[in-house]
């Protein structure tokens, strides 16, 4: 559990809860007198997210950079070449922010997609929060 009372979901822990409220305020004489009601209760957790990084190298092309932000991040041309520069300016910068399955998914396909066509490109996840 986090501050605040608020709970998140880690690994394989399970986001069900369930409560038992032993009530018996049941009518007397009714046949659901004496029973114990059982309410479940099913809270949700937000997912931690990742955010999917790329590096400057002084190999890859800046047109390969901007191709892979439009195809794969879903950016427009304008958002793919300011991201492109940063990444070129600073050495790096976040690409888009995902939970972590489809994070390592984007981490592999940009890896393989950059190999494929020669360059040395480098693209990591890290997860949010947590500094
Ligand atoms: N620095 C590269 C060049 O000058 C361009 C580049 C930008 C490479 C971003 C990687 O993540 C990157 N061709």
């Amino acid at each position: 559990m986090l501050k605040g009372g608020r709970m998140r979901q880690g690994g394989d822990e399970h986001t069900r809860v369930q409560t038992s409220y032993a009530r018996n305020m049941t009518r007397p004489g009714s046949h659901h007198e004496g029973q114990t009601q059982v309410l479940e209760r099913t809270e949700t957790q937000q997912p931690r997210l990742w955010r999917v990084l790329l590096l400057n190298d002084d190999y890859t092309p800046m047109d390969f950079v901007v191709f892979v932000l439009e195809r794969f991040f879903r950016k427009t041309e304008q958002e793919a070449e300011l991201i492109m520069l940063a990444v070129h300016h600073k050495g790096q910068g976040v690409a888009g922010v995902y939970t972590r399955d489809i994070a390592e998914t984007k981490v592999t396909q940009v890896t393989q997609a950059s190999r494929a066509q020669g360059h040395p490109l480098r693209v990591v996840a890290e997860p949010e929060g947590k500094e």
